[in-house]
């Protein structure tokens, strides 16, 4: 093929010479000359605008190089996806994960939630340590699970070396009074009336929130109707899926956060429940014909989760885990946004190992898949 046309058309816009051009060509010059005139004036709003931007944005990175525990400023960008030693198979194998069967909700009026925050280092993949800011027990926090107007009384206690604090989805309380800072060594406490159901997130609203919540600062809370509301659920998960933006590998001593990552929402690793890949060693279990319901929270920070099963479609799902209002029915792939909630129900007929991922697909291959094992078949299954 020749590019003769394309050299043909172009010939043709410079012989254009009619009679009375020198008029138009004059009207177009001066044409030009106004709208050059307006592009400049343009140009230097934007690159004042862009030079305002960039002091701004340097100031903000300034202030937040004052945080312990944060990279920032690296020059590029290096991914630690898929890192991992040279056991790493073993580590899996060996890791005991996170519980993601729904607890029991307390009985009575009240329920009494003890959340201790710390400083510790956890494995977010086999063999990948991070220094994360999170609960006594790791990251995702405990799942709480409370009845639909339960009075909820949470008391949290700061073990961390910097002040946090916690603020519930669940919650319609003032956030000022509420969700304050907590000095570290010290603990507040706050009530709330849980009459929104649905799976709520929670997290350290303490600034910069995207590092307090990259750290591991996060968890679920499951506000039931009261029974007979939902449909019978025979098998109740919950899910936090995540991203962990890494400053190393984290092989040989814990990652720290890397705020330039963050800003690009570039994760290294995403999980469920803290730990990549963590239900595909330990796949979570269903019986043929029993109807499974994940409670899905996406704690973010900054990505969506795009639930899915392989295998199947999702009988029913509560859109934002708003359960107050109509399931929609037989839904491929439901969206979870960042900060957001969804509750969905399958069921399963045929024996078989189903993943469940974000089919945002990178996800995957950053950590965010698991397996349901409808019938005890094991075995292994890749996606
Ligand atoms: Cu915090």
């Amino acid at each position: 093929m020749s590019s003769a046309p394309y050299a043909s058309s172009t010939q043709r816009i410079g012989q254009g010479k009619e009679p009375g051009s020198g008029a138009t060509a004059l009207i177009v010059a001066v044409m030009l000359g106004i709208l050059v005139g307006v592009l400049s004036i343009f140009a230097l709003l934007m690159w004042v605008d862009a030079h305002n931007a960039r002091d701004d944005a340097r100031a903000a990175a300034n202030n937040a190089a004052a945080m312990p525990g944060m990279t920032t400023g690296t020059a590029a960008m290096t991914s630690f996806a898929g890192a991992a030693p040279a056991n790493a198979d073993a580590l899996a194998a060996a890791h005991k994960p996170f519980p993601a069967a729904l607890p029991d909700a307390p009985a009575g009026p009240v329920a009494n939630v003890h959340l201790v925050l710390k400083d510790v280092d956890i494995q977010i993949a086999p063999g990948v340590k991070y220094s994360a800011w999170a609960w006594a027990g790791g990251a995702p926090g405990p799942v709480i699970h409370v009845r639909q107007g339960q009075l909820v009384k949470i008391t949290l206690t700061n073990s961390g070396a910097i002040p946090h604090s916690v603020d519930f989805h669940a919650a319609r309380v003032a956030p000022d009074k509420a969700f304050g800072d907590v000095l570290p060594g010290k603990s507040v406490s706050y009530s709330f009336r849980a009459n929104d159901p649905g799976v709520f997130m929670y997290h350290c609203g303490t600034k910069p929130v995207l590092m307090h919540i990259a750290n591991g600062m996060y968890g679920a809370i499951v506000v039931e109707p009261p029974a007979g509301v939902l449909p019978q659920a025979d098998k109740n998960y919950v899910l936090v899926a995540s991203e962990w933006y890494l400053s190393s590998d984290g092989l040989k001593t814990p990652a720290q956060f890397d705020m330039d990552k963050a800003h690009a929402r570039a994760p290294d690793w995403m999980t469920f429940n803290g730990y990549a890949g963590q239900y595909v060693k330990h796949p979570l279990a269903a019986k043929p014909g029993e109807t499974v319901r994940f409670w899905v929270v996406d704690a973010g920070p900054s990505l969506d989760t795009d639930f899915h099963i392989v295998g199947t479609v999702l009988n029913r799902a509560w859109l934002d885990a708003a359960l107050t209002n109509a399931p929609l029915a037989n839904v491929q792939t439901a969206a979870v946004p960042a900060g957001g909630g969804g509750v969905f129900d399958v069921k399963i007929d045929k024996p078989g190992l189903y993943p469940f991922v974000s089919h945002a697909f990178a996800a995957v291959d950053q950590g965010q898949v698991g397996l349901l094992d409808v019938g005890g078949v094991h075995g292994t299954m890749s996606h």
